[in-house]
């Protein structure tokens, strides 16, 4: 029988299962090459951990791995229910709890690879978590889209370590209550892009689509709600939307290097963020928020079961 050890935490709501036994077959290539390996031939290593009867849409699978550069504690490939991600926002400060929680790290900072690039983060002494995050930018500016059955819509497009577009056009309040249509608006958003061709740089599918709107509490600058890939929304304000949003401020003028902005999840979860300038009119987003330890487990696959590689299409 084949067993994987994991560590399950959430972020703001999120979940991140982070994977401490090695998968076969994932040993050898930089980083980008081994999540391109994930996907392309050990998928269904991805599937058994991330999707039901294991795992659920929301989850976020972390593969823990020796670091790539010198001076890194660790590396990370994250993955969901349908493929893998570049960064996670979410899923790094659920790594550095269970980090901590493993006594790997004490209090103090730590560089962790990604196939996007090297991200450092501060494990503070009260357990707050702060990611200085990969450069972000915004690509497009006033994109303006049809919608079937929202209508137009407007919004950036821009990277946080993943490909965002972000719009103020939400058709109804960013409530709990109303997951199921923000969810439905958002897959025809991102539908749209797809079929207007809009892509990221390189020809990057848009994957994540984040509507904003103002804070519910006085104490936030706004509100979001996140579709991922997989069509789960994100239940943390999303650490790579709120770095691509963070850019898309910056590139208007409305937020300066240093100035600290609040953003709440549609579950009212709260990363607090602020940026540094980077080259070419880049940023380097820092976010901070707190992951909570979950569970703590062994993954069985048994081969007469009919599942065991997950319940996929
Ligand atoms: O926090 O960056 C994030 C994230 C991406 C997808 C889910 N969470």
């Amino acid at each position: 029988m084949r067993q994987i050890d994991y560590i399950d935490s959430h972020t703001g709501g999120e979940p991140t299962r982070v994977v401490l036994t090695a998968l076969p077959g994932m040993e050898r290539g930089t980083l980008a090459e081994r999540r391109t390996a994930l996907v392309r031939e050990h998928d269904r290593w991805r599937s058994m951990i991330a999707c039901e009867p294991r795992g659920s849409d929301t989850m976020v699978g972390a593969l823990l791995l020796p670091a790539e550069r010198a001076g890194s504690v660790a590396s990370v490939i994250f993955f969901n229910n349908v493929g893998a991600l570049g960064m996670c926002g979410h899923g790094t400060i659920g790594v550095v709890r269970t980090l901590a929680h493993l006594g790997r790290i004490r209090p103090g900072r730590h560089a962790i690879d990604t196939p996007v690039g090297t991200v450092v983060a501060e494990l503070h002494d009260d357990g707050r978590i702060a990611i200085d995050n990969v450069e972000s930018w915004r690509q497009a500016k006033d994109v303006e889209l049809d919608v079937p059955g929202v209508g137009r819509v407007r919004g950036d497009v821009a990277w946080g370590g993943n490909w965002f577009f972000i719009s103020d056009d939400a058709p109804l309040p960013l409530d709990y209550a109303h997951w199921r249509e923000l969810t439905a608006c958002t897959a025809a958003i991102r539908d749209a892009l797809d079929a207007a061709g809009i892509r990221g740089a390189d020809g990057a599918e848009i994957d994540h689509i984040e509507l904003n709107a103002a804070a519910h509490d006085p104490a936030n600058h706004a509100r979001n709600f996140v579709l991922c890939p997989g069509l789960a929304y994100d239940r943390s304000p999303c650490g790579t939307g709120l770095s691509a949003k963070l850019a898309c401020l910056a590139a208007d003028g409305r937020l300066a290097p240093g100035e600290v902005f609040r953003m709440e999840s549609v579950i009212g979860s709260v990363f607090e963020a602020d940026y540094a300038t980077a080259t070419d009119g880049r940023i380097r987003p820092r976010i901070t928020g707190r992951a909570h330890l979950s569970g703590e487990g062994r993954l069985l696959v048994e081969d007469d079961d009919p599942f065991a590689w997950g319940i996929v299409a």
